[in-house]
């Protein structure tokens, strides 16, 4: 069992075997004074001691093997890739830049934990996407929207907290290859207005230099509205004057300050946040206005596309939410200016158990493009339930746009394949918070690692994944690691089982987005969002009702367009179905939604069953952690499966065929 430290997550750095050797490092072309480089030699020193009881040392007890990990520069690899080979000798690294040889150093500590002695270790590799970047949405009185790990560790009470946390968030991040943090909420209000002022430089610049000593640019959620909230201005027009001379003054200062800041991240014309809509100008207006001016200090802005009209009258059956963004940023293809960058949720929603793919991803062939996705699980169990993510994103990341003869799927389009450009990548938004363990589940973390490999090499499977992270955080035996790598990829489909069916989404508790409320979505109050009636359930998306399914290239619309070609996992958010229509596996849809929720709710109990087979496997606290939440989990459960069914069993009056009780 070992003794393990949560708080260290998957950089625990079990004993793996005893080293026969003493280490020491030459460099050739890199300096030690430069920070990445030092502290990517602190990561090894640390590590390779507590790994394999060997230390790095100027002067080795006598008779030790010498080992040498040697860190050469060589030009012709790729920004911030890295090649690392062992031998007798040691290791071979070479990189052309520091990120390259902390994350060479991260692949060397990761192989060895996985089981492979420093001679064996051999990995060639560089980044899929530009950026790879976590989003916090921690606001600065210390909560985080849709947080389920505890507090803010960036701030409490309005000011900022830096300590031995804020070392280790940033060394855990470079370890999956981070390289950008926005360290605010996308809903900026109050006080944190004045991050870009002088009331927080200090603090801002202090946290911006320990991210960039691990090869992490530092960004910042933008209030689109500052000129009026902090600079007493009566507009924000992006295209008046006076306002673009209050950004060029403010962006200025702001640069003076923070010299390494990497740029903002806007959410404007959304749930209440203020935009260019406001003054009759378009998303592009806005989001160039502000590229322009920080242009001439390298930055980049960051422009999301969730935007819509929260509150769409849901019994016009015209309107369409899921329209919005493509509807709103299409158009304007080719308008943004080089050094913006739209950030596009996965789905056409927000962030459900199963969405189809965004069609503004690919829709767009002249923009730059970042993927959205979420490991925060806000409504995805809350870090309660067991829904690992990855699979979720791998799918979106090999979805075939079509807006291409080849390199089609998403992750060539955000990678920079597809247009040949060099800014995109992929964002998530973060699980973490201050609790002891970073996720409140500690099987949550799953998801953070997961995110930050997935986004620095997006040809990985969620399995392999899954095995690194066990194997780092918790090196348990092949047995054991069997099962825990089969709860984390059976969970996610669980999850969608008992909850809701095929696509449609939502059917969740109005605003916390946890347990089943089938007509409670809050921006649905007036008309069911799902549109169930006596007869049927689902959304007309085809081109007989919203014409959704018409964004997608030819080759999808057609696919969705016809309820006997659209994948099942997405028929009810495409069609509306009668409850007798037979699905591939022979089962009425009535029958399926049964079906599912009764399997969903036993397969729940198997992953809490399998997770008390684990029990002398893994660390007491740990065990008895996540059992209180699996318990929660099979609540939860219970409850989404007896809610849905009874729901459409009093709509449709069909009875379970299996005769089980409904309640
Ligand atoms: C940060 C959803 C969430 C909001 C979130 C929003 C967004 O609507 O419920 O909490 O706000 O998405 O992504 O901006």
């Amino acid at each position: 069992m070992g003794t393990t430290d949560w708080t260290q997550l998957w950089l625990n750095y079990h004993r793996v075997y005893e080293g026969d050797g003493a280490w020491n490092i030459a460099l050739e072309g890199f300096s030690d004074t430069d920070v990445v480089i030092s502290n990517a030699i602190c990561e090894f020193r640390k590590a390779i001691e507590l790994l394999t009881g060997e230390q790095v040392s100027d002067s080795p007890e006598a008779g030790k093997k010498a080992l040498t990990l040697k860190i050469a520069k060589v030009a012709s690899i790729s920004a911030e890739g890295y090649s690392i080979k062992g031998s007798t000798n040691g290791i071979d690294l070479s990189a052309s830049d520091a990120n390259g040889v902390l994350y060479g150093v991260f692949a060397i500590l990761r192989l060895i934990a996985c089981g492979k002695r420093a001679d064996e270790v051999a990995e060639t590799a560089s980044p899929s996407n530009p950026l790879r970047m976590m989003n916090h949405w921690d606001n600065m009185d210390g909560s985080i929207e849709r947080g389920y790990s505890g507090n803010s560790f960036f701030f409490e009470n309005e000011e900022i907290i830096i300590n031995d946390r804020t070392r280790d968030y940033a060394r855990f991040m470079a370890s999956i290859g981070i390289n950008g943090i926005v360290i605010n909420n996308v809903n900026v209000k109050g006080a944190a207005s004045y991050l870009i002022t002088d009331r927080y430089f200090d603090k801002v610049k202090e946290l911006s230099d320990i991210f960039e000593g691990y090869g992490i640019k530092l960004y910042m959620s933008l209030n689109f509205a500052s000129p009026i909230e902090i600079g007493g201005m009566d507009t924000c027009d992006p295209l008046d004057r006076s306002v673009i001379s209050w950004w060029e003054k403010k962006i200025k200062e702001v640069y003076d300050n923070l010299p390494h800041l990497g740029g903002f991240l806007v959410k404007a014309d959304s749930e209440g946040r203020p935009g260019p809509f406001t003054y009759g100008r378009t998303q592009a207006d806005g989001a160039n206005m502000l590229a322009d001016v920080i242009a001439p200090y390298g930055g980049i802005i960051i422009w999301r596309c969730f935007v819509y009209n929260c509150t769409q009258d849901w019994r016009d059956t015209k309107t369409d939410r899921a329209r919005a963004g493509y509807d709103y940023f299409k158009d304007l293809d080719g308008a943004y200016h080089d050094n913006v960058i739209l950030q596009i949720k996965n789905g056409p929603m927000d962030f459900q158990i199963r969405e189809p793919v965004s069609p503004l991803l690919g829709g767009l062939t002249k923009t730059n493009q970042m993927l959205e996705v979420q490991a925060a699980q806000e409504y995805t169990g809350h870090q309660i339930d067991l829904c690992y993510l990855i699979p979720l994103f791998k799918e979106v990341l090999d979805f075939h746009t079509h807006c291409n003869e080849e390199k089609d799927t998403v992750a060539d389009i955000v990678s920079g394949r597809t247009m040949g450009n060099n800014l995109g990548g992929m964002s998530a938004v973060i699980n973490t918070g201050n609790d002891m363990n970073w996720t409140g589940d500690d099987l949550a973390a799953a998801n953070t690692y997961g995110f930050g490999r997935l986004s620095f090499n997006t040809e990985l499977t969620a399995e392999e994944i899954a095995r690194e992270w066990i194997a780092q955080t918790l090196n348990l035996p092949k047995k054991e690691e069997d099962i825990l790598c089969s709860m984390l990829l059976r969970s996610r489909e669980i999850y969608e089982r008992y909850t809701s069916p095929l696509g449609i989404g939502w059917m969740v508790t109005p605003n916390g987005h946890y347990g089943p409320s089938v007509d409670g979505y809050e921006y649905s109050r007036w008309g069911t969002y799902h549109r169930a009636d006596h007869l049927g359930i689902g959304v007309d998306r085809t081109d007989r009702g919203t014409g959704y399914a018409q964004q997608y290239y030819p080759e999808n619309a057609k696919l969705y367009n016809d309820p006997n070609t659209c994948p099942e996992e997405l028929l009810l958010f495409f069609h509306h179905i009668p409850y007798t229509w037979k699905l591939k596996t022979g089962k009425t849809l009535i029958q399926h939604i049964y079906d599912s929720h009764f399997q969903g709710e036993e397969e729940a109990r198997g992953l809490a069953a399998d997770w008390d087979s684990l029990k002398d496997a893994v660390p007491e606290e740990v065990y008895k952690r996540v059992k209180e939440r699996f318990d929660l989990q099979l609540d939860n459960a219970r409850e989404w499966r007896d809610q849905v069914n009874s729901y459409f069993y009093r709509k449709c009056g069909i009875p379970d065929e299996k005769g089980r009780t409904i309640y």
